[in-house]
């Protein structure tokens, strides 16, 4: 039994330390290199056929047959039953499910395969291929070799290319994408969005010198009760890939603060420590960054970064010392206009633009992590994010491989954007049902996180049981013992009972920690109007936003916020009423054309008074 447990313990550990294994190249934008977005020509492959021979047993490597080697005939008599073509492309990046009828609804596997050239610009260089996200698990093979797999659909991952691979000409890229739903993944099978795949967010090739700068974290060290004085601390570190046994100098240097300092680096990772003067803080009213370089003898890098403290001091949240009210908006990686999912400049522009227009300062990305783009462009507008990864729902708790997988989406996420000012809070999941193995399960990532990184606050959305609902209702979740911020979701009047429920409803929690609504909202088809009582016209949902916000006023003095759900009608395969819904999620204070419900204007006018109220 004691053998076991040793057994069960030592594999827990092993499983913790690949999770941490980070392989990721942050800070790629001003990298040299190739994109390769773009047409990909495609196969699609429902059976596998290009990977599985017909005792479904995975085809050699070498196999004709394998859809990631080479599709020329080559001489007549050759049996050759696959091919790339121009006839069958999809852009890069995009999911394929809006890009041709036949994807609409399509779940399973497509081979991408794309070729290019390229020159290395120095011959001791090294050359990577980066993904910016590939939905669900990618197999990256290169000229018939495998580069590696990665699972997940919302976080980047990158692969080196070995020089003996790397052809001046005609390489062939192939990626088998399969977006397969599984019990045991992450997410697992059930969600309430759709299930978009492809290659949905950009591809690069990277390049860069022989030891390299990986990552680095360089933020304000957490303040201490809103102590000002401490807000010009910096901690945090630089990742060298490949440092020599001698070791290597690492210059930090930040232009407009005359700051330059030296380090010196005796491993791959370097901590930094030190101090800024006359910074000017980060916040949404002054979003300010600063480009920061980091070099070493033989490589460089730089980011934006703003400098501000998060914290929470007894009931309420701190930015730069000061109490913050959220005023916020859910939002999915969605353009409902084009039924897509969101990946370019534009479409961070469209989305966040509609939630200044609401008068938000803070977004909650839901449920996954967004593009990039839109984390940066937050960084830049200046409205505080709250960042997830998939664990939503009915995850299989028990099953460490899955914890496991969790946690790489969580590494992954927080790496790639452990430099935003906009990231306030990482959050570890959505709505996962008590029992002391889902508590466990999430516990263990909220220690994660707070490894990876501990100036940010750590939270999760959490339910509450409508059948239990009365007038004084007291979140006491146990995991609300392990985060920083009490946030949970409630649809008083939608599914709990209709809105004038909110008038005796009352919300407070166990802890002594800020309280906050990640999630309210009802759904409304755009343009149907009715008396507030009937279901799905832009009046109900009027009607329950009114009945919200009275609500809303009599909450406890630890009411930090709220994030509603949700900006924009989304696409659903689980809603399913054929007047209203239409395989949509009808809950956008926006409709799926872009035009506003009558909802949006009582929470515009909401969060202009507590705007005042603030200022
Ligand atoms: C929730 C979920 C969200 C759903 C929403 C709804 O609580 O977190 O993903 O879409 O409710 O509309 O029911």
């Amino acid at each position: 039994m004691k053998k076991i447990y040793l057994l069960f313990t030592a594999l827990t550990i092993a499983l913790t330390v690949n999770a941490q294994d980070n392989k990721l190249i942050t800070t790629i934008q001003n990298r040299q290199g190739l994109s390769l977005n773009g047409a990909w020509q495609y196969i699609i492959d429902p059976y596998e056929t290009g990977f599985y021979d017909y005792r479904y047993k995975e085809l050699s490597e070498k196999s004709g047959d394998a859809y990631w080697n080479t599709d020329k005939q080559v001489n007549k008599t050759e049996k050759k039953e696959h091919g790339y073509s121009d006839k069958n492309t999809l852009q890069v990046p995009g999911d394929w499910n809006h890009q041709e009828q036949r994807f609409e609804y399509y779940e399973g596997t497509v081979w991408y395969k794309k070729s290019f050239d390229y020159k290395k610009q120095a011959a001791s260089n090294r050359v990577f291929i980066y993904f910016g996200a590939v939905n669900y698990k990618a197999d990256v093979y290169l000229n018939g070799k495998k580069l590696g797999e990665h699972k997940g659909g919302f976080t980047p991952f990158n692969f080196e290319i070995p020089d003996t691979l790397l052809k001046g000409t005609d390489n062939f890229l192939v990626v088998k994408v399969d977006n397969k739903r599984y019990a045991d993944e992450v997410p697992t099978l059930n969600t309430d969005w759709w299930n978009y795949g492809g290659i949905t967010r950009e591809v690069k090739l990277v390049e860069v010198p022989k030891l390299f700068i990986q990552d680095f974290m360089i933020q304000l060290k957490k303040a201490d009760h809103g102590k000002l004085s401490k807000q010009s601390e910096v901690e945090g570190w630089v990742k060298l890939n490949n440092v020599p046994a001698d070791g290597e100098t690492i210059t930090i240097s930040i232009p407009e603060l005359k700051f330059e300092k030296q380090f010196k680096a005796n491993g791959s990772v370097v901590p930094l420590n030190f101090s800024l003067s006359r910074v000017k803080l980060w916040s949404p009213d002054s979003p300010k960054l600063y480009t920061v370089n980091v070099s070493s003898k033989t490589d460089k890098a730089e980011d934006k970064i703003g400098f501000r403290t998060i914290e929470v001091a007894g009931k309420q949240v701190l930015l730069n010392g000061s109490p913050v009210f959220m005023r916020g908006i859910s939002i999915h990686g969605e353009i409902p206009q084009e039924i897509r999912r969101a990946y370019s400049y534009n479409d961070a522009l469209q989305l966040l633009n509609q939630a200044k227009e609401l008068g938000c300062n803070m977004v909650r990305l839901a449920h996954y992590p967004h593009d990039e783009t839109i984390t940066r462009m937050a960084d830049s507008l200046g409205l505080l994010v709250w960042s997830e990864i998939p664990v939503y729902w009915t995850i299989d708790f028990k099953n460490q491989q899955v914890l496991t997988k969790a946690k790489a989406q969580l590494n992954e996420m927080i790496t790639r954007d452990h430099n935003r000012a906009s990231v306030i809070i990482w959050s570890v999941g959505n709505e996962t049902p008590v029992s002391s193995t889902r508590t466990d399960f999430m516990h263990s990532l909220i220690t994660e996180a707070r490894k990876l990184d501990h100036t940010r606050l750590i939270s999760a959305a959490l339910e509450v049981n409508y059948s239990a609902l009365n007038d004084q209702n007291v979140i006491d979740d146990p995991l609300g013992e392990f985060v920083d911020l009490v946030a949970f979701n409630e649809y008083l009047g939608w599914y709990g009972g209709l809105p004038d429920k909110c008038r005796t409803t009352n919300w407070s929690t166990i802890y002594n920690k800020p309280l906050f609504i990640s999630e309210t909202g009802g759904g409304a088809k755009g343009g149907f109007h009715a008396d507030s009582l009937t279901r799905f016209s832009e009046e109900y949902q009027e009607w329950y936003y009114k009945e919200q916000i009275s609500m809303l006023r009599r909450m406890p003095d630890n009411f930090v916020g709220i994030s509603p759900w949700v900006l924009n009608d989304f696409r659903s395969p689980k809603r399913n009423n054929p007047i209203y819904q239409e395989g949509w999620n009808r809950k956008g204070l926006y409709d799926d054309k872009g035009n506003k419900k009558k909802a949006f204007y009582i929470l515009q006018a909401y969060y202009k008074e507590m705007q005042e109220k603030q200022s």
